[in-house]
């Protein structure tokens, strides 16, 4: 439990009882069901942890239980509801039959832990769906539905109402035993095949850049096609297992296991009271506001979107609804689903019925002035059981709810744009925030299914303050003779989602630089601060909503080198006596990535994130880092932290005091350790912004 997973005993268990039954004269057939919410969720990802770490010999062989099911002499139905996942499929489809509830999810997910199916899913999901749909559901590992499954054939009926009496009915009706392994109609061959395995190879490359892992899928599936069943699953096994011996995959089992485990904060066991979120008030209806009650809306949750000026209330709708509709063409949602969202909506100008909110989320402008006089307000108009939150992405939470007797209902919800897409939520807890409001933004984050990080509250959170010197070095690196487009293409190449310089223009130049406004006054005199952000803004070149800003934009978003934005670079750093020279790959890598670890240790030693782990997660599932590197601080793991501090000490020398090495790099570089060891040490001892 919770989700069945095939632990140690359990494939043993299902083999004993379907030996069992073979055996007892008074059964006729089979079924195999889940209890609980679901069916089996895979093989255990611990143990496959194990294995990829070298703790344990081998991945766990699930074969001699499947074989038990596929040669059993009676027919065996399985049944299935909720997630059937890599192992869980894997079982399913050693059965002789399926039926599912319709809600029902199948899939190999395993790509997203960096391996391959490793219990003959590459050899039998051929046989039942073909091999174009077996290749796109083992290099996606995205789940289908069971209505999608019952059109490839991975399963025979879909069961309304009641699954086991249903399940039951199947199996009394049902034909012989049919072995999966032994069914060849729809495998074809090698050169029937030879286009789709091409096309499989080509969306391995483009939807998982980098990645070994979709690409040893495919050869599995093509190994499927070419050799007889047995000596297929040997090969399926000796891809997986190189898979597991890889980086790759301990990265992302790192990230699975890393995504699961920010909400556990030691303060704030999972009994502490929440309030219940019904209704939201969102104050803002610009990109953030908007993305922010699309996310409400989407969890059924209504929301009063209010901004004074009408014109951007209606810029605003205008713009939920567009998005909408995008998802409807996609197919994403019905038109009578968004027709249900958007009325959950409701736009006004006034703070009319905030009285009535559960939670107001504020999302106006960056500056501290505006947010105080918008607090005010709020504390004048809420319920005394209303959580306060800002959408901040830089503020002190504490400052904003000095202006409220409250203090305690205040939280940081910083939200990612686009709002209605990104996944990661950080929580910023202030000084006073009560650990009820804690909970239930975390309650409230898994109803929008997203991911919450609790983080403390420092300038920037944990994501912005690390972005701070990522940017600053991509700076510093065009000023000395990069071009935006070189440290792009090096960043995206080496797995980023997107270059630093093409999100700045996403994410509107003038974002960071009134940031930069906010904060000037603690800049310290001498220190090198970057010279061309100013000058874009000054021209107008805010990013892409000018059409222009680090690059030039066509019709499209197509983002175009500029050559007038490297003229000015050049004449800029001439006039400042910047030397320009060549710059390497390997120096845009380790100035940009290392100085974000850096910054990394010290939020992790000031106690602004709980573990290495969740500054991961912060910057998985908000920054576009690759999950196959694990996240910063675990990539700063396997390059080595000694490596790492050197590196950072030879920068200190070259470029001065903004590379003074984080005490806490120092540390662990000097007696060996690891920032995911020092997560393990820490265990549950500390808190995070509890200080
Ligand atoms: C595989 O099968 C390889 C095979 O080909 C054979 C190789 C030989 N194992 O996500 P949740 C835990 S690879 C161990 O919060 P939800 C999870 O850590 C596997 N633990 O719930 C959490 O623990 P905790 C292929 C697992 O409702 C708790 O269960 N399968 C596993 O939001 C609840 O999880 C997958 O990749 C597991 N397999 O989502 C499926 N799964 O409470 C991975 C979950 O202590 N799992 N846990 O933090 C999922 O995608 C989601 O968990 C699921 C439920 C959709 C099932």
């Amino acid at each position: 439990p919770p989700v069945n997973a095939l632990s140690p005993g359990v494939p043993e268990a299902i083999q004993a009882h379907i030996e069992s039954a073979a055996a007892d004269l008074t059964v006729r057939a089979i079924v195999v069901i889940g209890a609980g919410r679901t069916f089996i969720a895979g093989a255990d990802i611990k143990e496959l942890e194990a294995a990829a770490s070298g703790a344990s010999p081998s991945p766990p062989r699930l074969h001699p239980m499947l074989r038990a099911i596929e040669d059993c002499p009676k027919p065996v139905v399985m049944a299935i509801h909720g997630t059937a996942l890599g192992g869980g499929l894997e079982v399913a489809m050693a059965g002789h039959y399926r039926v599912a509830s319709p809600d029902a999810q199948m899939g190999q997910p395993e790509v997203n832990l960096g391996i391959i199916p490793g219990a003959e899913g590459t050899q039998r999901l051929p046989r039942l769906v073909g091999v174009p749909a077996a290749i796109d559901l083992c290099v996606s590992g995205a789940p289908i539905k069971a209505a999608q499954a019952l059109k490839l054939g991975l399963i025979d009926q879909i069961v309304e109402g009641d699954l086991l009496t249903g399940a039951i009915a199947f199996a009394e009706q049902a034909g012989p035993p049919r072995k999966t392994r032994e069914r060849n109609e729809k495998l074809g061959t090698l050169e029937s095949n030879a286009a789709a395995f091409a096309a499989g190879r080509e969306q391995a490359r483009k939807t998982k850049r980098n990645q070994t892992a979709p690409l040893r899928a495919v050869d599995a599936i093509e190994a499927a096609v070419a050799l007889p069943f047995e000596q297929g699953s040997q090969k399926e096994r000796q891809l997986i297992v190189e898979c597991l011996a890889s980086d790759q995959c301990r990265a992302l089992i790192h990230a699975f296991f890393a995504e699961r485990t920010v909400s556990k904060i030691p303060d704030i066991p999972k009994d502490t009271p929440t309030f219940p979120i019904r209704r939201a008030a969102v104050v803002g209806a610009g990109t953030m506001g908007g993305g922010i009650s699309m996310s409400l809306a989407n969890a059924g949750i209504s929301v009063l979107l209010k901004d004074a000026d009408q014109f951007a209330l209606e810029r605003g709708m205008a713009t939920i609804q567009k998005n909408y509709e995008t998802s409807i063409r996609r197919g994403r949602l019905t038109q009578d689903a968004v027709e249900q969202r958007m009325a959950l909506i409701q736009p006004q100008t006034t703070y009319d019925a905030f009285d009535t909110a559960d939670i107001v989320i504020e999302a106006v402008f960056e500056s501290m002035a505006l947010k105080k006089q918008v607090f005010a307000e709020l504390d004048r108009i809420a319920r005394p059981e209303c959580v306060l939150a800002s959408n901040t992405s830089t503020l002190d939470v504490d400052e904003i709810a000095s202006v409220t007797p409250r203090p305690n209902m205040v939280v940081g919800l910083h939200f990612f744009s686009p709002a209605n897409v990104m996944r990661l939520v950080e929580i910023v807890r202030g000084k006073a925030t009560s650990r009820e409001v804690i909970a239930t933004c975390l309650a409230l984050t898994k109803m929008l299914r997203k991911v919450g990080v609790v983080v403390g509250n420092c300038r920037g959170f944990v994501g912005n303050r690390m972005m701070f010197p990522y940017m600053r070095e991509a700076q510093f690196l065009i000023e000395e003779g990069a071009t935006p487009w070189q440290v792009d293409k090096v960043l995206y190449d080496w797995g980023m989602a997107m270059g630093i310089f093409a999100v700045d223009d996403m994410a509107g130049i003038d974002v960071g630089w009134r940031v930069r406004q906010e904060y000037k006054h603690l800049e310290k005199p001498g220190i090198r601060q970057p010279l061309i952000t100013e000058k874009l803004v000054e021209m107008g070149r805010l990013g892409q909503k000018t059409s222009g800003g680090w690059y030039r934009y066509d019709e499209h978003r197509k983002a175009i080198p500029d050559p007038g934005i490297e003229d000015l670079i050049k004449k800029t750093a001439r006039e400042a006596g910047i030397p320009q020279r060549a710059i390497s790959d390997e120096e845009i890598i380790e100035r940009c990535i290392y100085s974000m670890i850096n910054e990394g240790a010290r939020i992790l030693e000031e106690g602004y994130a709980l573990r290495a782990s969740d500054i991961d997660t912060v910057y998985l599932t908000g920054y576009g880092f690759p999950g196959y590197r694990g996240g910063p601080m675990w990539y700063a793991d396997t390059v080595g932290l000694k490596t790492i501090y050197q590196r950072v000490g030879s920068f200190r020398q070259k470029f001065g005091e903004l590379w003074e090495p984080a005490p806490l790099l120092a540390r662990l570089a000097s007696e060996d350790r690891t920032f995911a060891g020092l997560d393990t040490e820490k265990g549950s001892q500390e808190s995070v912004g509890a200080r």
